[in-house]
């Protein structure tokens, strides 16, 4: 029995230590969890549906370098034929790109002074691109269904590509109206940030915006050409091969000129009661290859100022605004002409400046009856935030194309809009 009691102890004294190895075992792994928290995310610990604004994640992805495709490649995109391999690569070059560079623009805004990023109108378009970022790095890879080629799978393939392509039109969706945000945040914040600093900070933000926009609606263009193709509608839904994703093929300007300057037209009505004439003339049948929402935002934003110094002068000296379209060899062009008295020389300088505006340094009580930013809530301004001309430029230049001014003072002002047909920029890097 000792004998038995002598073995036993032993094994009890082994038990007793076990019992509190695994005690301190339990206390690390208590320790070693608290650590261990996932970095907070939107909508975690801190304040409510507040990002972290150091996140290791950030970090990792905005240092990948960028890899661009040429413009193309873009277009090879939506060429016929389309195959089911060319969607899943294209979606498998998205995903792995878009976290990147939806990094890389968080760390831009991290990167202002926080004066800055505190302004509501900017902290919510940062807020966006975070949770636009997150949802990004974490959704599932696409499956290739290479591995077992059978029915099921390339249906799983399919299921994954249409939430895939789901996601990016949300996130398109969420994003597509926050230059106007931008435009208030940072012209309430004019003071606190140099125009040169300001200058370099939008340029890079509205090119890394204009490539993004154009790499995700590229590829949900060709993904509904892909299915409008399976289901025998691919002449439809490209209008016979004349849009290749987002390009149009056959872009007519004196048309697209007319229809802008209409609808700025109601836009003026809507918000002051009243609109300039306008003439289109020049080359008629001009047609060309680019993208149609870039010329209309470009055309849109000339069409508005002109109409907009036009509607200063009393009604009897309004003289109409003059669309004069022309075609070059490989390009073309626009001068939108106004006789509405040109830019004082003292501020000509600075009107490629973002937030430089005439517009909004009255105060209320001495604003005529046709200033001030917001007429109707609701429609976009048609000025006081001083981003339209520095904007347009950004979207000329993009694909090699130019905008100037010339102003005649006292007299009226000429704004020239030169572009290239895009396939013959194809080489740039998007
Ligand atoms: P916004 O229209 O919001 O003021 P823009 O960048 O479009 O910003 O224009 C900046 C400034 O340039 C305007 O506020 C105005 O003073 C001047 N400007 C632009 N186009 C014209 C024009 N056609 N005639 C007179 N002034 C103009
Ligand atoms: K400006
Ligand atoms: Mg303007």
């Amino acid at each position: 029995w000792d004998a038995a009691a002598k073995q036993r102890m032993p094994s009890e004294e082994h038990s007793a230590q076990r019992r509190k190895q695994q005690q301190q075992q339990q206390q690390r792994h208590a320790l070693l969890s608290q650590h261990l928290q996932p970095t907070a995310e939107p909508g975690e610990p801190g304040e409510p549906g507040e990002p972290s604004f150091y996140s290791e994640h950030i970090d990792r992805y905005a240092a990948k370098p960028q890899q661009p495709v040429t413009l193309r490649s873009l277009l090879h995109m939506c060429a016929p034929p389309l195959t089911h391999q060319g969607l899943l690569s294209s979606a498998q070059y998205l995903w792995r790109e878009r976290p990147v560079r939806y990094a890389q623009r968080v760390k831009l805004f991290q990167q202002l002074p926080y004066i800055v990023n505190l302004n509501p109108h900017i902290n919510k378009v940062y807020r966006a691109y975070y949770a636009n970022f997150e949802e990004s790095r974490t959704h599932p890879a696409i499956d290739t269904g290479k591995e077992e080629e059978n029915e099921e799978n390339e249906e799983d393939g399919n299921s994954g590509l249409q939430q895939f392509a789901e996601m990016l039109a949300r996130h398109a969706h969420v994003l597509q109206d926050v230059m106007p945000d931008i435009a208030r945040g940072f012209y309430e914040c004019r003071q606190y940030f140099g125009t040169a600093d300001r200058k370099r900070f939008l340029d890079r933000l509205i090119t890394m915006r204009i490539g993004l926009r154009l790499l995700t609606g590229q590829f949900v263009a060709q993904h509904h050409q892909w299915q409008a193709a399976q289901e025998g509608r691919y002449a439809e839904e490209t209008e016979q091969g004349r849009f290749q994703g987002l390009v149009d093929t056959r872009l007519p300007l004196d048309q697209e000129a007319l229809a802008c300057a209409q609808s700025v037209q109601a836009l003026c009505d809507m918000s002051y009661g009243a609109a300039p004439d306008f003439l289109v003339d020049g080359a008629t049948n001009v047609s060309f290859r680019y993208v149609p929402q870039h010329l209309r935002y470009m055309l849109g934003e000339l069409l508005k100022n002109a109409f907009r110094a036009t509607l200063r002068l009393p009604e009897d000296r309004r003289r109409p605004v003059r669309i004069t379209v022309a075609q070059g060899s490989g390009r073309v062009a626009v001068r939108v002409r106004d006789a509405a008295g040109g830019i004082p020389r003292d501020i000509h300088r600075r009107i490629f400046d973002y937030s430089f505006t005439t517009e909004s340094h009255r105060s209320a009580d001495e604003r005529g009856p046709y200033d001030g930013a917001d007429q109707v809530p609701g429609l976009p301004p048609i000025a006081g935030l001083g981003f339209g001309l520095p904007m347009t430029k950004v979207y000329a230049e993009y694909f090699g194309g130019a905008l100037n001014l010339i102003s005649m003072e006292n007299h009226g002002c000429d704004a020239f809009l030169e572009l290239p047909s895009i396939e013959l920029t194809e080489k740039i890097n998007i």
